[in-house]
């Protein structure tokens, strides 16, 4: 009711004048009931609102205050999604001062934060100011979750300010595309999913015992062979560096970095399997559909093994801008200790040799690293600690919060529970900061393991909505956090996970709309 009238009053004063003059005066600290902003998701650092609101009608303007090519992707991208939502198309123009517009302004702003964004909602316009294109990028997103249908048929984005800027640099998940090959089109729509609640790093876990799911120039019986089935017997799939290159351009429009991982030296049947020569045992090994891990390793005691390697990593290298490159490392059972530490000693320097920081699962810090490489804590607390006692970074996956291929709950029709259920609450009401007292965590990934589904109706299923509350977790601050109160901007979710056919866990712990 209250919202009706606001319309009524100021439409007509913002079609007649270009002043502020019917913005209310009153500033107020957000609570849940009022208009808009608790529809966001990862919390805002700090939000004021205004109680009116800014309508989208045909006049609106997108206004960019460079014509970088970078500035001039992200304002086309906002156009986009403005039309794909409301069905309005706003015009570009160049920055000039004019009413019914949406300014982006790349300008020094008190963080030193490159994701840090402003938002400055009037009636007459809005204004978005970043330090940098990818931080005008994360606040698009915010305005894309403010956009609301009247019942009068406007559209409209509340009116106030936001403050923002993330907790962590690092906010990532990855897809597990061995066990289950997805192809690239699947993970357009994925990414545009991980953009809209500002994830920002895409780890793929390319090779397992399974398959080899990414073209080596140098190396094609790892596609040929390698990359033909799955868990279960399927056909598998592979991305060629054209499609892996289209994949991170993909992401990079939507300044998400993809992690290549392709793990060694365990975890290799599927490439052992395809080159007998890697794993020094004279036998062929055949190829894997189980679930089983741990039983197979390279022969780390082989030049031709790091020859492959070196091939493998320069060839990906090329084709990932990104800075890392994920070497796996875990659960290499069948390796000796003394050859394992030997080989990542290797790799590592090989990773290095391509300009890239090694990523590693908890293992690899058994071995002499760099404080340069990173470890990806998953269990393992023990190996952590060897990390952070080499100045390493730490990402955090601790499984028993954030691995998505465990189950709900007992009724989940699948995935996995070794280390326990998860419920939408479980995942999100933790605190990452509290982990590792004296470690330097760049931030927190919530992997998927894709041995127990093979449909995109079943990975999203394990996905959302728990990526979701993984996804505030590394932006929004610990006393910005509630899971009372997150629950309630939670349930609103469903509108766009509706709307864009994502088939989330309708969890009976949320209270979503009908
Ligand atoms: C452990 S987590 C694994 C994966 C499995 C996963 C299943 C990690 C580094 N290794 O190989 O897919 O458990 O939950």
């Amino acid at each position: 009711m209250i919202l009706k009238k606001a319309i009524l009053t100021c439409s007509v004063l913002t079609l007649t004048l270009f002043s502020n003059s019917c913005t209310s005066s009153k500033h107020s600290t957000e609570t849940n009931s009022q208009l808009g902003f608790n529809t966001l998701i990862p919390k805002p650092l700090s939000v004021s609102s205004t109680d009116s609101h800014f309508t989208i009608d045909e006049a609106i303007r997108i206004q960019l205050d460079n014509n970088s090519t970078e500035l001039s992707e992200v304002g086309l991208f906002l156009k986009t999604e403005l039309e794909k939502r409301t069905g309005i198309s706003a015009s570009i123009k160049s920055f000039e001062v004019g009413p019914s517009s949406m300014y982006i302004i790349i300008k020094n702003l008190d963080s030193d934060n490159p994701e840090a964004y402003e938002l400055d909602i009037t009636e007459n316009a809005l204004y978005l100011s970043s330090n940098t294109s990818e931080g005008a990028f994360r606040g698009i997103q915010t305005i894309l979750q403010l956009i609301h249908h009247t019942d009068t048929g406007d559209w409209i984005i509340p009116t106030g300010m936001i403050k923002d800027e993330p907790q962590y640099a690092y906010r990532g998940t990855m897809l597990d595309v061995s066990r289950h090959f997805f192809g690239v089109d699947y993970l357009k729509k994925y990414i545009d999913i991980l953009a809209y609640y500002k994830i920002n790093h895409l780890h793929l876990h390319l090779s397992d015992d399974q398959g080899w799911r990414i073209e080596i120039k140098s190396w094609p019986l790892l596609t040929e062979i390698g990359g033909s089935t799955d868990v279960g017997g399927g056909p598998g799939g592979f991305y060629t560096q054209e499609d892996f290159k289209e994949l991170v351009e993909y992401a990079a429009q939507r300044f998400i970095t993809i992690v290549p991982e392709i793990d060694m030296p365990g975890h290799s049947n599927a490439a052992t399997a395809s080159y007998p020569i890697l794993n020094g045992t004279d036998t062929t090994p055949e190829l894997y559909t189980g679930k089983k891990v741990g039983f197979s390793t390279f022969d780390t005691r082989s030049d031709t093994v790091y020859a492959f390697v070196d091939d493998v990593i320069r060839e990906i290298s090329a084709i990932s801008p990104g800075p890392y490159f994920h070497v796996g490392g875990d659960e290499s059972h069948v390796t000796e200790d003394a050859d394992y530490i030997y080989f990542i000693n290797r790799v590592e320097k090989i990773v290095q040799k391509y300009g890239k920081r090694m990523i590693g699962w908890t293992e690899v810090a058994q071995a002499d690293l760099d404080s340069t490489s990173i470890a990806q804590y998953w269990v393992h607390p023990e190996k952590a600690a060897m990390a952070i006692q080499k100045n390493m970074q730490l990402i955090l996956s601790p499984a028993e919060r954030t691995y998505l291929d465990m189950k709900y709950d007992s009724l989940s029709p699948f995935g996995y529970n070794w280390i326990g259920y998860i419920s939408v609450e479980h995942a999100y009401d933790w605190n990452p900061e509290e982990y590792f007292e004296d470690g330097d965590v760049i931030g927190i990934e919530a992997p998927l393991w894709s041995e127990n589904f093979s449909t995109a109706d079943s990975l999203e299923f394990m996905a959302f909505p728990r990526l979701i509350g993984i996804a505030e977790l590394g932006w929004t601050t610990k006393s910005n956090r509630n899971w009372m109160e997150y629950k309630e901007r939670l349930a609103h979710q469903a509108y766009y996970l509706r709307r864009n056919n994502i088939n989330f866990f309708a969890s009976p712990d949320i209270d979503w709309p009908k």
